[in-house]
């Protein structure tokens, strides 16, 4: 997979605020947030999307579940957040490197746009 702007944010090559980090997985906060709190959580492993998950990545993408709401808790989302997976252009995916947003600290309208 070619260098994207999540694999130079891996590697330190640009700056993020990071709220987790393990072997596994990154979290850091979204550039352009769309709620009071807004992060993001990437595998370390370039995968480009959900549609890049193969069968071998099952623990992957159950540890990057259970990573964000493990964040959400520590970020004192109490009252509730949303975990969003864009994928494709349809789905609004402008990174191509695996990524969930944690959206939270307001109230949520649904259905998204
Ligand atoms: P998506 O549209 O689902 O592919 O979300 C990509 C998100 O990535 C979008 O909410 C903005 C965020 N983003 C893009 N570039 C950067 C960056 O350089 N740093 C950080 N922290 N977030 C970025």
């Amino acid at each position: 997979m070619a260098e994207t702007l999540f694999t130079k944010i891996i590697d330190r090559k640009i700056p993020a605020d990071i709220v987790y980090e393990d072997d596994d997985c990154l979290a850091f906060r979204d550039v352009a947030p769309q709620a009071p709190v807004h992060v993001l959580v990437i595998p370390k492993k370039p995968i480009a999307s959900l549609d890049g998950l193969a069968d071998e990545d099952r623990g992957l993408a159950g540890h990057l579940m259970l990573t964000a709401a493990r964040i959400a808790g520590e970020l004192g989302l109490s009252e509730g957040y949303r975990v969003v997976v864009n994928c494709g252009r349809d789905g609004g995916q402008s990174v191509d490197h695996l990524h969930l947003h944690v959206l939270g600290g307001r109230s949520l309208t649904w259905p998204p746009g």
